[in-house]
């Protein structure tokens, strides 16, 4: 889960200039276990916080400037944010990330290369040193200084080694990795075909633009050199802050699994934003949604009808495969949920569902990639004898788990 929560906030806008007042900070009952409850229940494993955002305004009380918490009346300036999204977490088992914005329109360095990249690893030290172990650090692609504004270069491998340096085991994100790629869009939807693999030449630095770009976020490259799966970020909301003229805008429940289907669905992680108040809670109307999503999936994920039935997994010489599941008796399916073994790669470029109960063998789906997992949905469909043919793949498959299920 996504938490966009910062002074945009207070300032019902999307893109704050950096000429916020620190004192419009100034949450009234911000309560981050109410988050981290709120995400557990709801079946999320990590909550990722904006720590910084484009507007400059920190989070936590950093040591490199004095726009920060420390100088808002919350917590009379002695509060954390970070700190506190940190222990909620700890204590409802999830595991906790930071977005640190490397566009900064407060800070006056900024434009200034080397200056404001001492500062930029400064902020992103303290994120990495002093709040224990941090599982995914987020660096986002947007720069909107235009043409005629300040242009900053990154320093893009001194701030991946310091992460790799401080938090040996966090994912980074961004378009460019280096560990987990942007999935290309901000809709929630993932490419049908989607490889983990992509040529890194295609997506050197975030922030680089063109279809070709897109494409590669999109879709992957099987014959891509580096493993870099995608992450899907998608808000509940229309957008990443909370406004309350969206109250009445926020995703159903049915959507939400629409969302699961687009992006977990199809080989991706799924990053949804659910943004805290200006009382620093998550909005009841957001609270039920998410319970929505999460009562629907776990009816529809609740029995696995392959699970009872025969399965025999055949190689077919040089690069596919065949699954036979015998159901044993007729029963409806219509979801079938697939899972290629990608702990050596992963390499199915083509494959088709068909089920039968006793007559001829029907399709269900077709598809491409597999991948960690493939989510596909088809009419409901008597069947008694499943088939899934691995048509094409870029390399020997092993066997591809099959789950099936009833669905809605
Ligand atoms: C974008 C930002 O400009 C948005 O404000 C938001 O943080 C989104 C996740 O990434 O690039």
């Amino acid at each position: 889960m996504f938490l966009h929560f910062g002074v945009n906030t207070f300032s019902d806008r999307e893109w704050g200039d950096g000429k916020e007042n620190p004192a419009s900070f100034s949450p009234t009952q911000l309560d981050a276990r109410q988050w981290a409850r709120t995400a557990r229940e709801a079946g999320f494993r990590t909550l990722i916080l904006t720590a910084k955002h484009h507007d400059g305004f920190c989070l936590w009380p950093t040591k490199t400037t004095d726009h920060s918490v420390a100088s808002s009346p919350w917590r009379e300036g002695k509060g954390d944010v970070v700190r506190e999204l940190v222990d909620a977490c700890r204590a409802e088992g999830l595991k906790a990330g930071v977005y640190l914005s490397p566009w900064d329109r407060h800070e006056p360095s900024y434009g200034d290369s080397p200056r404001y990249n001492d500062l930029y690893s400064a902020q992103l030290t303290e994120l990495l040193t002093q709040y224990g172990v941090i599982h995914e650090v987020w660096f986002d692609g947007a720069n909107g200084e235009g043409p005629n504004g300040r242009k900053q270069i990154y320093d893009w491998p001194r701030v991946w080694s310091l992460v790799r340096h401080y938090q040996p085991n966090a994912v980074m994100f961004s378009d460019a990795g280096p560990d987990v790629r942007w999935i290309g869009n901000e809709r929630g939807v993932a490419g049908e075909t989607n490889w983990s693999t992509v040529d890194p030449s295609v997506v050197p630095f975030p922030g680089v633009s063109g279809d070709a770009v897109i494409r590669m976020l999109q879709q992957g490259d099987p014959n891509g050199s580096v493993w870099r799966p995608g992450e899907t970020d998608v808000s509940i909301r229309p957008g990443w802050f909370y406004h309350p003229a969206e109250d009445e805008r926020v995703k159903s429940g049915d959507e939400l699994v629409a969302l699961y289907f687009s992006s977990v669905g199809r080989n991706s992680k799924l990053l949804l934003n659910v943004p805290p108040t200006r009382e620093g809670r998550l909005h009841d109307r957001d609270v039920a949604a998410l319970a929505a999503m999460r009562q629907r999936l776990t009816t529809l994920f609740a029995g696995d009808i392959a699970a009872r039935g025969h399965t025999s997994w055949r190689p077919v010489r040089p690069r596919g495969g065949v699954l036979d599941v015998d159901l044993g008796r007729t029963m409806a399916v219509s979801v079938a949920d697939l899972h290629e073994d990608v702990t050596r790669g992963q390499v199915v470029a083509r494959y088709s569902l068909a089920g039968s109960s006793g007559g001829p063998w029907r399709v269900l789906v077709r598809g491409t990639t597999i991948g960690f997992r493939k989510l596909d949905r088809f009419p409901v469909t008597q069947v008694r004898r499943v088939r899934l043919s691995i048509e094409d793949a870029v390399d020997t498959p092993r066997p591809v788990r099959l789950a099936l299920y009833r669905g809605a």
